[in-house]
């Protein structure tokens, strides 16, 4: 099992798709393992987005995600990490996949609605950036025996 870090950023929740966008994860059999609705500090989201510091689009994504709240959420499952990627789609909206949430929902490679930690690495410090030990629910769902087949587990 793994547990991605999954913000639904401004643009997302400003325009009143925290729901939709929520139902791909859910609907695809992901486990909402933690929630929660914020703005974020400036130093949040420097911290966050470290690895992109003294990049051209640096400046205005902080602006961008510190401008208005945002979901945080941890939703878990089997490869979450690489499913969640994959569900969200390339970076630029424009460029995205149909059929993913960018894809379907963005025009901008900027405003892109969500994101979703790209490794193992990134995962477990972004869940322990966001997200204290406490907050992280591990209730077992009944349905989980109708999303895997055993021999997956
Ligand atoms: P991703 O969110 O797909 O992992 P990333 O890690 O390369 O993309 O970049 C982090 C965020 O920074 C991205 O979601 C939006 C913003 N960003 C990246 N490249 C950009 C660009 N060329 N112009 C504007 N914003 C950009
Ligand atoms: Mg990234």
């Amino acid at each position: 099992m793994q547990t991605s870090l999954i913000i639904l950023k401004p643009d997302a929740i400003q325009r009143g798709l925290a729901g939709q966008i929520l139902q791909r994860f859910e609907r695809k059999g992901l486990r909402i393992a933690a929630a929660k609705l914020m703005l974020v500090p400036r130093e949040q989201a420097e911290k966050h987005y470290a690895e992109h510091h003294g990049k051209p689009f640096y400046d205005g994504l902080i602006n961008f995600v510190t401008s208005s709240p945002v979901m945080v959420l941890a939703i878990q499952g089997l490869e979450a990490i690489t499913v969640c990627r994959t569900l969200i789609g390339a970076t630029n909206g424009r460029k995205a996949d149909p059929g993913t949430i960018r894809g379907d929902f963005g025009m901008s490679g900027g405003f892109n609605l969500v994101h979703g930690s790209d490794s193992e690495a990134s995962a477990e410090r972004e869940l322990a950036l966001w997200f204290t030990d406490n907050e992280l629910t591990d209730t077992p769902r009944t349905i989980e025996q109708w999303v895997y087949d055993p021999s997956d587990l």
